[in-house]
């Protein structure tokens, strides 16, 4: 999979160098492209910002410097890349999305700043290609590079041959609707507190069933939402 980010603040993604996103660049599985939304502007200033059209507080993020850093992006991509624009005003995202996004060959991330991108940047990419605007959900970054960095690594690890057992992926919250049990490992006691005697008892029906309980009675007490009518 190929990922380009256009950003005005590229350091930020410095840190997909390390861990296991950094492995599967290593490997080749991803590329990356991080790109200086300022290196497509023209005027001494590298102004990437202006007034809003109708008046009104803050900046917004003009349209010809994404214009350019978007077309040069797209120009040597893939055949039908996604361009996502992280934003409190899209859809949310979440488990499915980033399983869908998994298949992708080249996602593009705008990250805007100040108050929005123009809306015209929006409108001309998805005439003629997948535009999205993604939420993390109900609340306010100043801008979307952490947004992206989330979406990144949940999309980066469900990329075949990023997680090195695939088995870990498969039981873990969100996969099968529901949030995961709990997970003990040893010792047996530690600071009188036990791990259940029943993941102990090497009857492993009788521990499939108690984690079953376990995800049911959690999602019923932290994420009632979650939790499919048949429950
Ligand atoms: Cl994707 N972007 C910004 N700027 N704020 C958010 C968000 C995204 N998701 C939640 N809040």
């Amino acid at each position: 999979m190929r990922i380009d980010i256009v950003t005005i603040f590229p350091e930020f993604f410095d840190v997909l160098d390390i861990s296991l996103l950094g492995k599967a660049r290593a490997n080749g599985i991803i590329e990356l492209g991080v790109h200086n939304l300022r290196d497509f502007t023209h005027d001494r200033h590298h102004t990437v910002d202006d007034t809003p059209a109708g008046g009104g507080a803050g900046m917004v993020m003009k349209p010809e410097p994404w214009g350019e850093a978007l077309d040069s992006v797209l120009e040597d991509g893939a055949a039908d890349p996604i361009i996502i624009f992280p934003s409190p005003a899209g859809v949310p995202f979440d488990q499915k999305m980033a399983r869908e996004l998994a298949h992708e060959e080249q996602i593009v991330f705008g990250c805007g700043r100040y108050e929005g991108i123009d809306q015209r940047v929006f409108d001309h990419y998805a005439e003629n290609g997948r535009v999205r605007l993604v939420s993390l959900g109900d609340y306010v970054l100043n801008g979307g590079e952490v947004a992206v960095m989330a979406m990144i690594e949940a999309i980066g690890r469900l990329i075949p041959g990023v997680v090195g057992n695939p088995e870990s992926l498969v039981e873990e919250s969100h996969e099968d609707g529901l949030l995961e049990y709990p997970s003990y490992t040893k010792p047996a006691l530690w600071r009188e507190r036990e791990v259940p005697p029943v993941l102990r008892s090497g009857d492993h029906g009788a521990i499939a069933r108690w984690r079953r309980e376990q995800q049911i009675e959690r999602t019923r007490r932290v994420r009632p939402d979650l939790l499919p009518p048949e429950l």
